[in-house]
């Protein structure tokens, strides 16, 4: 790198589990950088990030945070996540335009597979990524275990780069492994240069070796030296390793404190050198094909979209070409132009090439569109990250009648934010459903509803589509009559009524011969009969049903379309009951995805949740991972996320889609009538 050289901004991504100090680890990346007098702090709420109502409230990020620094006069953007697993698609769509992925982990080996779904999302899309493993200060484990836990889970060699010094059982400093030079941490200031300890020489060597070793599997110049006992100089590792990372062939991995600021200058230089021109990532994501032959036109990716009170929507966005000014018309509206960092949005009146920026109120544009040329890509040629299947739902309703519509509107543009969250109006049981990646998903979703938009919604478990069936048939005769005033209203009907296969739906037929109905009736009485299956005598629709017209009379001058509709529905009505109904629950196709370790805790999940394993087969596309296919009633399905997050540290998930209706009797169905609130009135009451 030529020290005249005018970088182009690049951007690095802050990811990892909850809790492992993300937001801290920029604070101190900012202070180290010079852009600020002293670190914010997460536990005093004097972070940079985490300032909106709903984090401030937990105590945790709720959505990314957007910081932009130099080091070393390079313009750096940096991206905190939030790390819980329920938000992780804001990360995933964050790391699709990063040109370095920084993961944290704590120095706890029980911790490391909650990274094994990241590890497989950075390597499915060959992110660069460096490992930081954090909270040094109080870490006890020999990081050599924190290694080979945290392997266990990434498809890339980790290579670490640094060892601990230890003095009384406290980690106090580093030797670079590159470089062999030994570090003693200061806290709060850039570390001092000290003679090796004697106490480390041997694991550092050990270390070091471990590390060529990695290196050279991937290089042959660098397996003919160690073969012949040469030693490389640190010039021809830096260049290797900065080869390897920027491939995502292997993954460095550092030690510190981001409370303390150790080990932060020294991850600061490790980016500077192995992060990768923002060429890279426009590449990954099929940038410089959607420029076509223009050379300089702009292209971009939107990575999030917010809606702010005051600014509006905000489309966050980098730009891989071209440049943008202010005003700039993309997606045929007027863009305003400006930068978001923490809270702050600052207009900006160009912007150039690696830069993160926020597009004013462009209405067309969501979060993965390609910009080029200042249009939406219609089919981009590489596809962008689908949100995950839905794995928990409330049912939503406004707390304010008045605000049905101010709710459903304020719910598009939560989905618009963040489209892991789906708001729909569920058919089958008329409820506005709402559904995302879990409890605290929602919960986020349903204080935003109040604080941004105003609008309080009651949340509760959303209804199960229960429906209801009979196991035999019968004949009924009904006859509709009435005598109001001038003329009155004449149908007679005889039907047979008799159950279907599962799955098979509804049927009509007739045996009408000589005119007993006439013709242009007989859809009436279909149509009756389909009124009548609404609701059944359970109190649910009724499904796979097959009603016959067998006979009926009728009057020249009373009988009418209505009549017949009318006495269709009643006949219906007095049959059913007489058919043994029988109630039917939704059954789903649930396919559980964990670490092939905690399948066999899943198969009692299923069993505790009357599902029926139809077995399970290690998944093709994840080395380690099982995916466990299982029929699954939909009412046990409400709230398993939970259940198969606690048995999984987290990482386990499943996808479902309805398979088929099943019977459901004894005490379940019992309980499942008796709070039907709307069961049906009684035959002739229905006048
Ligand atoms: N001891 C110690 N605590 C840390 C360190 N980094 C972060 N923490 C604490 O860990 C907690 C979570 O930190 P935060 O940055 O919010 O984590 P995030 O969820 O990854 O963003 C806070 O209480 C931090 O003060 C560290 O290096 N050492
Ligand atoms: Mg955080």
């Amino acid at each position: 790198m030529t020290e005249n050289r005018r970088a182009a901004p690049r951007c690095a991504v802050l990811v990892g589990a909850y809790t492992s100090g993300k937001t801290t680890l920029l604070e101190a990346m900012l202070h180290t950088a010079g852009a600020t007098r002293r670190p914010g702090s997460v536990e005093q709420g004097t972070a940079l990030g985490d300032t909106s109502r709903e984090a401030r409230d937990r105590h945790m990020s709720v959505e990314p945070n957007f910081a932009h620094t130099r080091f070393l006069e390079d313009p750096w953007a940096i991206i905190d996540c939030p790390g819980t697993v329920e938000l992780a698609y804001d990360s995933r769509c964050a790391l699709m335009a990063a040109d370095m992925a920084v993961v944290l982990a704590e120095a706890d080996p029980d911790k490391a597979i909650t990274l094994a779904p990241l590890f497989k999302f950075l390597d499915d899309h060959a992110i660069p990524h460096v490992l930081f493993i954090n909270k040094m200060d109080k870490a006890n484990t020999p990081v050599r275990e924190v290694m080979a836990a945290l392997q266990s889970v990434s498809s890339r060699p980790l290579v670490l780069r640094q060892v601990p010094i230890r003095e009384n059982e406290r980690v106090t400093g580093y030797v670079d492994l590159v470089s062999e030079r030994a570090y003693r941490y200061r806290e709060g200031a850039p570390s001092d240069l000290v003679q090796m300890p004697e106490t480390v020489a041997e694991r550092e060597s050990e270390a070091r070796e471990a590390m060529l070793e990695s290196l050279a599997d991937l290089d042959d110049s660098l397996l003919t030296q160690l073969l012949e006992d040469v030693v490389p100089p640190p010039a021809e590792l830096y260049s290797r390793l900065t080869e390897d990372v920027r491939r995502d062939l292997v993954v460095p991995v550092m030690l510190g404190s981001a409370l303390n600021d150790n080990g932060v200058t020294r991850l600061w230089k490790a980016l500077r050198h192995e992060t990768p021109e923002p060429g890279a990532a426009a590449e990954r994501l099929g940038a410089p094909a959607a420029a076509g032959t223009a050379g300089e036109s702009l292209i971009a990716s939107v990575i999030k979209t917010l809606h702010l009170p005051q600014a509006g929507k905000l489309s966050l966005a980098r730009i891989w070409q071209g440049a943008l000014k202010d005003g700039a018309q993309i997606a045929g509206q007027r863009a305003g132009l400006y930068r978001l960092h923490g809270a702050d949005l600052s207009k900006l009146t160009s912007a150039a090439a690696g830069e993160l920026v926020a597009l004013g109120r462009v209405e067309p544009l969501r979060t993965g569109d390609l910009i080029a040329g200042g249009q939406r890509v219609a089919e981009p040629a590489i596809a962008w990250p689908q949100p995950p299947a839905p794995v928990y739902s409330l049912a939503l309703e406004p707390e304010k009648r008045a605000d049905e519509v101010k709710l459903t509107t304020a719910l598009a543009k939560l989905s618009e934010e963040d489209p892991a969250l789906i708001g729909e109006h569920e058919t089958t049981t008329g409820e506005l459903v709402l559904s995302g990646q879990g409890e605290q998903h929602l919960a986020i979703a349903l204080s935003r509803l109040k604080t941004r938009f105003n609008v309080a919604a009651r949340a509760q478990t959303p209804d199960t589509a229960y429906r209801e069936s009979i196991r035999k048939g019968t004949r009924k005769h009904t006859r509709f009559k009435r005598q109001t005033g001038g003329h009155g209203q004449f149908a007679d009907i005889q039907i047979e009524v008799a159950p279907r296969p599962r799955g098979s739906g509804f049927a009509f037929d007739d045996r009408i011969v000589g005119g007993a109905v006439p013709r242009s009736y007989i859809p009436a009485v279909e149509a009756g009969a389909q009124d009548g299956l609404q609701s059944g005598p359970l109190g649910f629709p009724v499904v796979d049903v097959a009603v016959t017209l067998v006979d009926g009379q009728y009057h020249a001058v009373d009988s009418s379309e209505q009549a017949f509709r009318i006495a269709g529905r009643m006949a219906i009505a007095e049959a059913l009951p007489e058919c043994e109904p029988v109630l039917l629950e939704p059954v789903d196709h649930v396919t559980i995805s964990v670490p092939q370790s905690m399948t066999s805790k899943v198969h009692g999940l299923i069993a505790a949740r009357r599902g029926q394993i139809l077995g399970f087969q290690g998944r093709d596309d994840w080395d380690g991972w099982d995916a466990v296919e299982a029929y699954i009633p939909a009412a046990e399905l409400s709230d398993m996320i939970q259940e198969l997050r606690s048995l999984t540290m987290g990482v386990g998930f499943f996808e479902r889609r309805l398979s088929h209706l099943q019977e459901l009797t004894g005490k379940l169905a019992e309980r499942v009538m008796a709070q039907q609130p709307s069961q049906t009135a009684p035959a002739n009451g229905q006048r």
